[in-house]
């Protein structure tokens, strides 16, 4: 029966993978634990599918911006952060502007909370994704920025649901 043991082997690594890992700088980055830590306005939700939980944004109305955003300090000395995530959306109809789309967006900031530029490239998301997707970056931290903050939006788009879940950030 040894050709059972590659699906076993392979079944286990799954698992560890889907784990929290314990480094991250952004705990309940996979909504295990609902919308804790998280400010989310209206048409934001945790929902859950096959036990994982995981954000909801969904577009109430045309040209309505709907976010959830969050701050997470960065540990003096940090010079690189590698951010991760996971989106499924479907049927986002962008509004007028090119940024008026679905989104994830950061922005470094210092001790009195001013932006520090470089801004971190945003992550743009229209139509659908058929499934969910992973994406990942990693960014350089400027000089001077203490915290990282994470803005998940649909900005007044048409019409539109897009998913977020697994937000891992790991300093490298
Ligand atoms: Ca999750």
């Amino acid at each position: 029966m040894k050709f059972l043991r590659f699906p076993l082997l392979f079944l286990s690594v799954s698992t560890l993978l889907a784990a929290e890992p314990g480094n991250t700088l952004i705990p309940n980055g996979d909504f295990e634990n609902g919308s804790t830590s998280w400010a989310v306005g209206n048409g934001v939700t945790v929902e859950e599918e096959d036990g994982n939980h995981f954000l909801r944004i969904q577009s109430p109305e045309p040209n309505t911006q709907v976010q959830a955003h969050r701050k997470v300090a960065i540990p003096a000395g940090t010079q690189k952060v590698k951010v991760s995530f996971r989106t499924r959306y479907e049927n986002i109809v962008p509004g007028e502007a090119n940024w008026h789309v679905g989104s994830l967006v950061m922005h470094f900031r210092d001790s009195s909370g001013a932006i520090v530029k470089p801004d971190p490239k945003p992550f743009p998301f229209k139509g659908k994704s058929n499934g969910w997707i992973e994406k990942d970056v990693e960014l350089d931290v400027p000089e001077g920025a203490v915290e990282l903050e994470f803005l998940l939006a649909l900005f007044r788009v048409q019409q539109g649901t897009i998913d977020f879940d697994d937000i891992v950030v790991l300093p490298e």
